[in-house]
């Protein structure tokens, strides 16, 4: 046996024999979920579910106590055993108790439920393909092992189940238990369940419809808009401006995501998570993980302020002033 053979056993075993299962819950990490806790033999139920804005690196947040799988969280500082799964920026080497299995850097990208086949090697096609069309679109399909899967059915239910997030109070349980429950994505989507999910899609377009036609403030080099929603439209939106203005940094803020905070999503440029954190060096806020050209993070209105100076960012009609110290 090989090195990699080695580690993805290991990585296997930890993942089996973990207290539980904490997705992440889009697409990708729900998807991560339902091969894990198949694996497993537990339902959907025995999942942990984590509210907006709180991360199994959050101080204080939620868990079970014990070893944890973490599917699509990032790699990062964690004082207890996990397996960690995912395709983000790791920002820590693990501890000798914690085993990580990243795809960070392959190209072509592979997303954490993608990734979980190597782990879970029997694991159903149409769940890693599930996850890697959320977060790659129909590029998921050029993956290897994901090209016999049914395209059509498995592109519905990605987008039907990554709308569970997007809206306060979203039906991710439900989303977890569908992929869980059925053996494809037909017979998810015949699941009459699959209501929750289309209303939570629904709801989300009508917000992302009313705030898509704003524009936003710029100079040569940052974008920035500025919406309130309590939908989770501002990374789309943030997105969708990156590939108008592609030679510019966007910065999509939603002062309605999170009580008291903004939180923002950042497109374009590159090295995006060093380029944040070198524009607010100081900030303990969540904020500057994720990927090269996909970033953000939450902070508080007076943080928000600063990094737009640190950026470079032109004045925003709506934001507070700048504060002093950068005029
Ligand atoms: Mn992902």
């Amino acid at each position: 046996m090989n090195d990699v053979h080695v580690h993805l056993v290991r990585a296997r075993q930890a993942l089996l024999n973990t207290a539980a299962v904490v997705p992440n819950v889009d697409a990708d990490g729900l998807a991560a979920g339902a091969i894990a806790l198949r694996a497993r033999g537990e339902t959907a139920g025995a999942a942990t579910l984590l509210e907006r804005g709180i991360t199994p690196f959050t101080p204080g947040a939620p868990l079970p106590d014990g070893p944890l799988a973490l599917l699509s969280w990032g790699v990062r500082e964690l004082g207890r055993p996990a397996v960690m799964v995912d395709h983000h920026v790791p920002e820590v080497a693990p501890r000798s108790d914690q085993v990580v299995v990243s795809s960070f850097g392959e190209s072509p990208e592979v997303p954490t439920a993608a990734l979980m086949r190597r782990v879970i090697p029997d694991a159903p096609a149409w769940l890693a393909a599930v996850g890697a069309v959320g977060d790659l679109g129909p590029a998921a399909f050029g993956l290897e092992d994901l090209r016999d899967v049914a395209q059509g059915p498995v592109r519905r239910l990605a987008g039907l189940v990554d709308s569970a997030r997007r809206v306060p109070g979203g039906p991710i349980a439900t989303a977890l238990a569908l992929l869980v429950e059925h053996d494809g994505p037909e017979a998810a989507l015949a699941d009459p369940r699959i209501a929750e999910l289309e209303a939570a899609k629904r709801a989300w377009k009508a917000e992302y419809d009313r705030l898509i036609d704003r524009t936003p403030v710029m100079n040569d080099a940052v974008a920035v808009l500025l919406l309130s929603s309590t939908a989770r439209v501002h990374p789309l939106i943030a997105t969708m401006w990156a590939r108008r203005l592609s030679s510019r940094l966007v910065v999509v803020a939603n002062d309605a995501y999170l009580d008291g905070r903004i939180d923002f999503a950042a497109r374009g440029g590159s090295g995006l998570p060093s380029l944040l954190r070198r524009a607010l060096p100081d900030a303990d806020g969540e904020f500057g993980h994720g990927r090269d050209r996909a970033s953000g993070g939450t902070l508080t209105p007076c943080e928000f302020e600063r990094l737009l100076v640190g950026l470079g960012a032109p004045d925003v009609p709506g934001a507070r002033a700048p504060v002093s110290s950068a005029a």
